[in-house]
């Protein structure tokens, strides 16, 4: 799973029926994330399904999504292949209520996601709800009466065979996002673990598998853990409030937020898989392109500060003003604040050269002892301007000045702080 801890960085994607009811049904809003629609207003199948008789997505445009992921600094994408709703988004054999058979748009958007990703060079992956189907009688559904279900029936002749075409039918899968395992039992998350392995041994299984079979752990819904974990973890992140797309929905944070999620989250050693909810039509909204263009600014003179770099021992400080991520051989500064010069106390590997990332402009530093004997590296910015070298960096030093430090020996030495 070498290429997953490297690539940090991630696009998700959630996109079904929801996302041309865009939170609204029959004059009703909800306020809640856009996929739960039918849960919350506990529509009926019967009726939901005749949605995809307006589906038609002409807009979808899988190149366009996987360059915008490209240029982000991301390098996997997971979609969903099938959420809650139990609708297949792509073209599935063993149901009938799939995007291909059930509406008027006939395209298997997976396809050609997995053709442009081919093309492109990146991976990827798939969402699957394992154990939610809300379409299926059998199908388990959180808050409701699921004891009477047939939950065997539906694993033999639903979810398994669907993960067995996702598995068999679109090239290499990099991972299966499984998610919100419910009432499954282990022996039952076994199960799908052992065919995604059978079927393609690289592809990863997501920690939402249920009773820790996953490859690596998911964190809770936009939750950054404070401290180091066990396994390896990825926070899977929201724009706005929802993940499926909703028109109600404005809260978007802002470039600068999402570049500082980056860095909190790398510089704890996890990955970032951040979603964008495509509309009715497969139009991926206005917002969410511009923010990932701007992130894209911010990657694109400074991706080798994110991409393919190890999670550091534990800082002993909080540094508040930034954080700190590395390689072998070289630590990186991620400077957020207005600051007169920057100044890391208690880091005892020796300073070899040190420069901005972005530019390689080079900058003045000195290793010592502080007054209370403690290791301490300096380092100015040039003529000690910070915000006339931040204008040089242009959009790479908008949100983050990077600095980096080569230093002697391949990992960083800090030491304890004893007062
Ligand atoms: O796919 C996205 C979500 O739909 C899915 N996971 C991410 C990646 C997810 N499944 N369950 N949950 C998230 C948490 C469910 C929260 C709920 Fe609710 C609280 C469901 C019912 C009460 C929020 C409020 C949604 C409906 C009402």
């Amino acid at each position: 799973m070498q290429w997953w801890l490297d690539a940090k960085f991630g696009l998700f994607i959630h996109w079904g029926l929801y996302s041309m009811l865009a939170g609204e049904y029959k004059g009703r809003k909800t306020n809640n994330i856009a996929e739960w629609i039918i849960h919350d207003f506990q529509i009926p199948p019967k009726e939901y399904e005749h949605i995809a008789e307006q589906f038609d997505p002409k807009e979808f445009d899988a190149e366009k999504i996987v360059q915008l992921a490209k240029k982000a600094g991301m390098g996997y994408i997971v979609i969903t292949s099938k959420h809650h709703e139990g609708f297949a988004m792509y073209d599935s054999a063993c149901s009938d209520y799939t995007i291909v058979k059930s509406t008027s748009f006939g395209r298997d958007p997976i396809r050609e996601l997995a053709q442009a990703c081919q093309r492109e060079g990146i991976r990827l992956g798939f969402y699957y709800s394992q154990a939610q189907d809300w379409y299926d009688e059998n199908g388990y559904e959180q808050d409701a009466d699921n004891e009477a279900k047939n939950f065997r029936k539906y694993l033999d002749e639903k979810c398994k065979p669907q993960l067995r075409e996702l598995l068999t039918q679109y090239g290499p899968v990099a991972l299966i996002w499984f998610d919100t395992p419910l009432i499954m039992t282990a022996e039952e998350s076994k199960e799908l673990r052992d065919l995604v392995k059978e079927l393609q041994p690289e592809c990863l299984v997501s920690g939402r598998i249920g009773s820790g079979l996953g490859d690596y752990a998911s964190t809770g819904d936009n939750f950054i853990p404070l401290l180091p974990t066990k396994k390896p973890w990825e926070v899977p992140a929201t724009l706005n409030h929802t993940w499926g797309f909703n028109k109600f929905d404005t809260a978007w944070k802002q470039p600068e937020a999402i570049v500082r999620n980056l860095i909190k989250i790398v510089s704890r050693g996890g990955n970032y898989l951040l979603n964008i909810g495509p509309d009715g039509l497969g139009r991926v909204p206005e917002e969410s392109q511009r923010i990932l263009e701007e992130v894209g600014d911010f990657m694109q003179g400074n991706a080798e500060s994110i991409v393919g770099t190890k999670a550091l021992p534990v800082y002993p400080y909080d540094l508040g003003w930034g954080y700190l991520t590395g390689r072998s051989g070289k630590v990186y500064i991620h400077v957020l604040e207005e600051k007169p010069m920057v100044q890391l106390l208690n880091i005892v590997s020796k300073m070899k050269k040190v420069y901005l990332l972005a530019s390689g402009e080079e900058l003045k530093f000195e290793q010592r002892e502080t007054c209370e004997g403690d290791a301490c590296w300096n380092i100015w910015w040039p003529n000690d301007d910070q915000k006339a070298a931040r204008e040089r960096l242009g959009a790479a030093g908008k949100v983050d000045m990077v600095i980096c430090v080569e230093i002697e020996g391949e990992e960083v030495e800090f030491e304890p702080i004893d007062f």
